[in-house]
């Protein structure tokens, strides 16, 4: 069946998905931030990251959320300003964070100690870093004050379905301005269904009707009218995720034929971390940590972004001609 364009999709997201009260003072961040970007010639990505929680009742006790912890997201992201991108960060509140998500199974008050001598048995001693218990801290508090410093970096929250299906819209139409150079690297887990809000009981659900049966309607496609009207001239980016891997690359293609963009990247639950397969409509590449990468620290999300900004660049250029 068809997809729905713009206009049915944009009707669906007002009637049926709350709009955040932020959403136009984000837009003009967005848009702010890809024009000074742009204007010096860099190349600006927006990554999405992160699962998405779906509300049962709207004053929400219970969801539905996914795995997704955001580390592919908040890699990437270093991997992307390590290239010489710009980047809007469009995570899912208290997922993994670029450079704090290197820490982020370490206990902070681990990590630091009251100095000895006086004060120390008051509470107001002073507190030091044991650096020891936080690897690299030096070399990554480097960078992260130099992106910083730099402006570099764009991170905007969401918490919703709703909130990550408007804010991503806002962002299509943020970067739309400078065509080409704009990336999109969706590699969020976003829910496939969801409740509209007509139909979801107000309060908590009782436990006392017995048991709960729910119907979900499937959410919009948001590629479809990203790709087609939104932002037509960049470069998009999205993920697929499977169990099983029979059907990862058939689906990978599929999704490129219906919506047109410019490659899927694909990967299997268990095996993400080391395999992925980035599929284009002429070409697969595998990419693949080996025993001597992970000896090295070498992360997939290294290579994907390594062989992303190779394509990107030929994009760019076959834009030009
Ligand atoms: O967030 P994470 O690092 O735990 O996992 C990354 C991922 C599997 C969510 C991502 O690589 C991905 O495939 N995202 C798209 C999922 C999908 O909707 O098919």
């Amino acid at each position: 069946m068809a997809e729905p364009r713009a206009a049915t999709i944009d009707g669906k997201l007002a009637e049926e998905f709350a709009v955040p009260s932020h959403v136009d003072e984000v837009k003009e961040q967005m848009a702010a931030f890809a024009g000074r970007h742009g204007a010096k010639g860099r190349r600006v990505v927006l990554i999405t990251s992160g699962g998405t929680k779906v509300p049962l009742e709207s004053r929400t006790v219970r969801f539905l959320d996914n795995f997704s912890s955001g580390r592919r997201g908040a890699s990437s992201a270093e991997y992307f300003l390590d290239s010489g991108y710009a980047v809007i960060f469009l995570h899912r509140h208290r997922s993994l964070y670029p450079y704090t998500r290197l820490y982020s199974n370490i206990n902070l008050l681990d990590t630091l100690q009251l100095k000895s001598g006086e004060g120390a048995s008051s509470n107001s001693g002073q507190v030091v870093v044991n650096q020891q218990a936080l690897p690299n801290i030096a070399k990554v508090l480097k960078r992260y004050q130099e992106v910083k410093d730099a402006g570099l970096l764009l991170p905007i929250e969401f918490n919703t379905l709703s909130e990550y299906l408007h804010l991503l819209k806002a962002a299509a139409q943020a970067l739309s301005t400078i065509g080409s150079k704009a990336m999109f690297y969706l590699a969020a887990a976003v829910s496939d269904f969801y409740i509209p809000a007509s139909e979801m009981p107000e309060h908590k659900i009782q436990s006392s009707n017995g048991p709960l049966q729910i119907s979900m309607k499937m959410v919009p496609k948001m590629l479809s009218p990203l790709v087609k009207d939104w932002a037509p001239q960049a470069f998009v980016i999205s993920f697929k995720l499977e169990t099983d891997p029979s059907i990862l690359l058939d689906k990978a293609r599929r999704a490129l034929d219906t919506y047109r963009h410019q490659a899927v990247v694909a990967n299997i639950l268990d095996t993400r971390r080391g395999y992925v397969v980035v599929v284009t409509p002429e070409t697969q590449a595998e990419l693949i940590l080996t025993d001597e990468d992970v000896k090295n620290e070498v992360e997939i999300e290294e290579k994907i972004i390594s062989n992303l900004k190779a394509a990107h660049g030929q994009f760019i250029t076959q834009q030009l001609d």
